[in-house]
């Protein structure tokens, strides 16, 4: 798709030429790899997004089958099956260069995620390739995160998850997904006493904790860790909660003044407006 050029050798792109490129940008921005989908007939790319938009998510590995043009998501999953490391990580390298850190982990790794449990549970894969994702997946995070951590003057974030919730993939993308928006992130790993996680707060100086609840839901100890998690933290360190767990525990997250955060999108801007100086009040 060569466009012409006027004198002045500025682009001239026909109607056909940019319903193109739109379509190719709201394709890929959706989790097709551009590989796979730059070659298709203008037809079948208007058949694609007109899929995606009535999709999303989960879904994407039926559209993408239906539609012949493989997603991001559908190749880790053919990885993850195969137990290939090397080719799960190349596919997670791709998606990022074409999708951009924060589109990576919402648009690929959290989905993914969410395939595997889905998938473990159906028994149409074992625990060793649940095991072997959260690996490869751990790996590439700890990665993938490290050239944003750690300008100077940047916001701390303390990330963990409190005693007893061992699930650790969801703090590791809220972790991942603070270090891209400029946070320095303090990861701190699961499992984590109260005491411990507001020690390490204080230490670091941190704005705010990163907490992540997926498993257990119904946890009696856990309202007593998150009651004295949030009596150590001096007041001006806010406490950030998610993860799938959540919402069973609202009534202690209400009552100790938690704010909480519903997925990776609303973590990015409840960061960003931290960031923001506080207004002065008019006297
Ligand atoms: C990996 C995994 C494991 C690994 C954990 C390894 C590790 N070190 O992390 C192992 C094998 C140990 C494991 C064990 C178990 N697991 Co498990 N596991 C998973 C899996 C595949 C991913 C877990 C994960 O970290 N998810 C967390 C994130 C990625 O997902 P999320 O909570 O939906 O969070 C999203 C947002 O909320 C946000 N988010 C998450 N945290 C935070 C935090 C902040 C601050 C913010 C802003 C956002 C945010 O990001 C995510 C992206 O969208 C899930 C599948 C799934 N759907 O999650 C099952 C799953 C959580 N496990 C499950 C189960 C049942 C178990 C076991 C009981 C199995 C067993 N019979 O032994 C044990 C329990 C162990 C225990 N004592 O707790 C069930 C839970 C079902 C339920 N009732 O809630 C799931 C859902 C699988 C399934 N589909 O059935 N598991």
């Amino acid at each position: 798709m060569e466009p012409q050029r006027t004198v002045t050798n500025r682009r001239l792109y026909s109607d056909e030429q940019i319903e193109r490129l739109s379509l190719l940008r709201e394709i890929t921005q959706r989790g097709h790899s551009i590989g796979h989908v730059a070659k298709l007939q203008t037809d079948k790319l208007r058949e694609l997004a007109r899929e995606s938009h009535r999709t999303s998510g989960q879904d994407s590995i039926a559209l993408a089958a239906t539609a012949g043009a493989p997603t991001f998501l559908d190749e880790c999953v053919t990885a993850v099956k195969s137990l290939d490391a090397r080719a799960l990580d190349e596919v997670l390298k791709r998606a990022a260069v074409e999708l951009g850190a924060q589109g990576l982990l919402q648009r690929v790794v959290a989905p993914l995620v969410h395939t595997i449990g889905d998938l473990w549970r159906d028994g149409s894969i074992t625990a060793a390739h649940e095991h072997f994702a959260s690996a490869v997946i751990r790996i590439f995070l700890g990665h993938a995160a490290k050239p944003f951590t750690g300008t100077d003057g940047a916001p701390v974030l303390v990330v963990a998850t409190p005693a007893g919730q061992i699930h650790e993939l969801g703090a590791l993308l809220a972790g991942a997904a603070a270090a891209n928006l400029g946070w320095h992130v303090t990861y701190l790993g699961a499992s984590l006493p109260a005491a411990e996680i507001a020690g390490a707060a204080r230490q670091n100086r941190a704005r705010a904790v990163a907490l992540s609840l997926v498993y257990p839901e119904d946890d009696a100890r856990l309202e007593g860790e998150l009651t004295r998690l949030h009596e150590s933290l001096p007041p001006e360190i806010l406490l950030l909660v998610g993860g799938r767990a959540m919402p069973a525990y609202h009534d202690v997250l209400e009552k100790i003044g938690a704010t909480q955060v519903k997925d990776l999108a609303q973590l990015s801007s409840t960061l960003d407006q931290l960031r923001k100086p506080a207004k002065k009040v008019k006297r």
